[in-house]
């Protein structure tokens, strides 16, 4: 999602600067008739405050290289290969999915005519009622619960039977859910064999609009307690760290469609 919304206090300076042009003369004296008042143009020079792309909680990726450069990040060097921008708006199921699924598949022998998982792809191979195909990708998003089938199903779909599908709500962001989560990445951490999909408010991590949305983790740093997020509204962004705090406050929202929170479906696979 992109930051649509502009700031009341955008707004007011706006209102403020109009009406400091308004008080000047309309037609100032010397100035021929049929020309531009000349408060006119400056309208358009003045600068207008915009909103960061990005909230106080992300952290970029190009900025923040280290942890993936020292440490063996084997999510992360598993899923970049594959690192995909979601066909449309509601389409961030489809591109986590993909991404997993051709990370899943890293490291075993393809022959030619094995497509990698595409988006496309994926919406021809799995008949899941919960993916509403339209022309330019999917018409809605999934919940929780469908997100689980449909890794499961995606990974089927080429070939790959996971071990385990495990689908976690995050109720609240109390000391004992961020110490479930951090088992959890902690867990994925260690090696490629599993991933982690979260589900999550868009607003919480990049201080946008308040949607839910869907993006697979790439890596865990433990020594800062941040999570990496590959993030598939790659018309607005690039991967950014979250804090390990804020990433379980992000899940342990409420997806009022689903009637229950957020939270990640965790997949495991036989390497
Ligand atoms: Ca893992």
């Amino acid at each position: 999602m992109r930051n649509s919304l502009v700031s009341s206090a955008s707004l007011s300076f706006i209102f403020f600067t109009t009406g400091l042009l308004a008080a000047e003369p309309a037609n100032p004296a010397g100035a021929r008739s049929g020309f531009m008042p000349r408060s006119m143009p400056l309208v358009a020079r003045v600068p207008t405050p915009t909103k960061p792309k990005y909230g106080a909680d992300a952290t970029l990726l190009s900025r923040a290289q280290q942890y993936v450069r020292e440490n063996p990040a084997p999510d992360f060097w598993a899923l970049t290969p594959y690192y995909a921008g979601q066909l449309n708006d509601a389409s961030c199921s489809l591109a986590s999915v993909a991404m997993v699924v051709n990370a899943a598949r890293a490291g075993r022998s393809l022959g030619a005519d094995d497509e990698l998982a595409t988006q496309l792809g994926l919406l021809e191979r799995v008949k899941n009622p919960a993916w509403k195909r339209s022309p330019g990708g999917l018409v809605a998003g999934v919940t929780l619960e469908q997100l689980g089938g449909l890794v499961s199903d995606g990974l089927k779909a080429y070939g790959l039977t996971p071990l385990s599908v495990e689908v976690v709500h995050v109720p609240d962001s109390s000391p004992a859910s961020v110490r479930k989560v951090r088992k959890a990445l902690t867990e994925n951490e260690k090696s490629d064999s599993d991933f982690i999909i979260a589900n999550f408010d868009q607003q919480v991590f990049t201080d946008d609009a308040s949607v839910g949305h869907i993006a697979p983790v790439a890596a865990y740093d433990a020594g800062s307690r941040r999570v990496l997020i590959f993030d598939p509204d790659r018309r607005w962004y690039e991967p950014y760290w979250v804090s390990e705090e804020v990433f379980v406050r992000g899940m342990a929202t409420r997806d009022f469609t689903a009637g229950k929170h957020r939270g990640y479906v965790h997949v495991r696979i036989a390497r």
